[in-house]
């Protein structure tokens, strides 16, 4: 499993401006056809800047060696109210009250027809919006890749 976040909490001063996270997975090779996988995202936005300019946003962008595609995980907005939040205690600095704190819990997300060619470089990107302040975490798991089946050549 790998997690993203902005702000401070997990990725401590790492993250670009304290506010913007990337994890890339690559290069692979071939055609790339099919990915899925789990993600959480977890947020202190939830559930006070539902519907605000506060949307922080998680993306895959898929780079191959002719085209790339972006496309949008998630976001504050587009998850909006949680009803669940994560443990007291379970991610040190992460506030505590349902307030400031909501988790989507495991999601599939699925992406069919992509059809890139490889060289693949996968870049899941957490950006925080506007402030540093009320961190946003992407967890992922199960990431599953399917390649396009090599074409037999020679008959004609
Ligand atoms: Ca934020």
């Amino acid at each position: 499993m790998a997690a993203l976040s902005t702000g401070q909490i997990i990725s401590g001063y790492n993250a670009l401006m304290g506010t913007t996270s990337m994890l890339t997975c690559g290069p692979i090779d071939g055609t790339i056809k099919e990915i899925s996988f789990k993600y959480n995202l977890a947020s202190a936005e939830f559930n006070v800047y539902v519907g605000s300019i506060f949307d922080d946003s998680a993306l895959l962008m898929v780079s191959g060696s002719e085209k790339s595609k972006v496309y949008m995980i998630s976001s504050i907005n587009i998850a909006g109210y949680q009803t669940n939040s994560l443990p007291y205690g379970a991610i040190q600095g992460f506030p505590d009250s349902d307030v400031h704190n909501g988790i989507t819990g495991w999601k599939d997300f699925v992406i069919k027809d992509i059809n890139i060619k490889g060289p693949v470089t996968l870049t899941f990107v957490l950006s925080d919006v506007g402030d540093s302040a009320y961190s946003t975490i992407l967890f992922i798991d199960d990431v599953k890749i399917k390649m396009e089946k090599e074409e037999k050549s020679g008959k004609k």
